[in-house]
């Protein structure tokens, strides 16, 4: 690649390094003979929805791949984290982290369950085990952590504080899937786990989602729940709602589990690519993945320290969306400021202040299978050039807005 001058970057009015979006989120894409092969033999066989052969079929191989005993796959992960905080009869409040996704309280204020959030640990970004006892009140029913990045949470810690003071403990593991703690798979922590398959997800099933544990009876509970409450034929036993996951998702699923080896490769290959250009750049730190675990490398999260690079997180975002890189401040700016949570809990920032610096800092950077080491080393080119002339940047952005 030619070196770029800053005078090369869109905002100095250069051509955008890409002239087509490249995105955080592209999905990742298996087989398509085997996905077509699928589909047309679900058009045979005239079955969609409602627990059919692929739907089983995913079910068994997920847990099979987890070493976990249940699967019940759901159309959605909002949607499985709720039926799995009902199943689980939750109520009052549950300690959760703010630096999430927003569906992981939505979760639980859409059934009326109160989402008290903790301060993460700056190294994992997950909820912080040291902070989780000061949240706890006489109205705690249970502690939900994220796998924020597939990172694992501090499982051993959370589940000490769990059984000691008689709280439930699962886990949003919606970024997690194939990943493990501790040489055994994220699926097996807590008393459930919850996965999304999104179409951005790691491995996706267009949209989809699923609750996997080890107990029989819950995953039971959760079979009929996803399925309006139906025992049999005319037998509703519990309140439900529909939840069930379609053919046509599952045919996507089981496809994309056939390729998740080449989706690490790839996401592993650009993560070390990331690594390298990256090096040495002041203030640009990347998370890093614990090499020994499984990993999925799914994202490439980037704390931006503004001192030390001579620019803000907001500042760097703006240059990228320039070059048409479209790089995402997820998850900012924190549940917590976000409604109805901010009016509800206006001074909840005060007891967060890891989770509002993180927020305003993390920028995540475009890679899966859709994404090449050209692109990648053009990105940080771009990134060198743009912290090495902090400060005409400034000046340029300023002028701008
Ligand atoms: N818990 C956690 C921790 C989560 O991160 C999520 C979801 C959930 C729970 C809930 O699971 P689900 O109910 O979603 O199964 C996206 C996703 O919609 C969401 O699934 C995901 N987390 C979240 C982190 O990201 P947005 O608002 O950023 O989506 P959007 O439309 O901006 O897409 C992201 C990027 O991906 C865009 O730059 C475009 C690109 N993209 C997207 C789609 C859908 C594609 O290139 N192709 C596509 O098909 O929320």
């Amino acid at each position: 690649m030619n070196k770029i001058q800053e005078t090369d970057l869109a905002i100095f009015k250069g051509i955008p390094a890409f002239s087509e979006m490249l995105h955080v989120g592209k999905p990742n894409i298996g087989s398509r003979e085997r996905l077509i092969n699928r589909i047309n033999d679900m058009l045979d066989r005239r079955w969609l929805t409602n627990s059919g052969p692929y739907v089983i079929e995913f079910e068994r191989r997920v847990a099979d791949f987890l070493g976990v005993k249940h699967c019940v796959a759901m159309c959605n992960g909002t949607v499985a984290l709720e039926i799995a905080i009902r199943a689980l009869e939750l109520k009052g409040e549950v300690i959760i982290p703010s630096f999430t996704f927003v569906a992981t309280a939505h979760a639980f204020q859409w059934q009326e369950i109160t989402p008290v959030f903790c301060d993460i640990d700056p190294e994992t970004h997950t909820i912080d085990p040291n902070r989780v006892e000061d949240m706890i009140t006489p109205r705690t029913s249970g502690i939900m952590g994220v796998h924020l990045w597939g990172r694992p949470c501090n499982t051993e810690k959370l589940s000490e504080i769990a059984n000691r003071r008689n709280l439930h403990l699962l886990f949003d593991a919606a970024h997690a899937f194939g990943a493990s703690h501790n040489g055994t798979m994220i699926g097996n922590f807590g008393e459930a786990e919850v996965f999304s398959f999104h179409a951005t997800k790691f491995m996706n099933s267009y949209e989809g989602g699923a609750v996997v544990t080890n107990n029989d009876k819950l995953a039971e509970k959760m079979r009929l729940m996803k399925n309006f409450g139906f025992a049999g034929y005319d037998n509703v036993i519990y309140i439900g709602t529909n939840g069930k996951m379609t053919e046509m998702a599952a045919a996507m699923g089981l496809t994309n589990l056939e390729s998740i080896d080449e989706f690490i490769v790839a996401n592993r290959r650009n993560y070390q690519c990331y690594q390298e250009e990256l090096a040495g750049l002041p203030g640009i730190r990347l998370i890093s993945y614990n090499s020994a675990e499984k990993c999925n490398y799914q994202y490439i999260v980037l704390e931006v320290d503004g001192g030390k690079a001579g620019l803000h997180r907001d500042e760097l975002l703006k240059v990228f969306h320039a070059e048409n890189i479209l790089a995402r401040r997820y998850f900012y700016p924190g549940c917590h400021r976000m409604e109805p949570y901010r009016s509800y809990f206006p001074h909840s920032g005060l007891l967060l202040p890891e989770t509002e610096r993180l927020a305003s800092e993390v920028l995540l950077l475009p890679t899966g299978t859709s994404v090449s080491p050209d692109d990648i080393e053009k990105i940080c080119a771009i990134l060198r050039i743009v912290v090495e002339n902090a400060t005409a940047v400034r000046t340029v952005l300023a002028q701008i807005n």
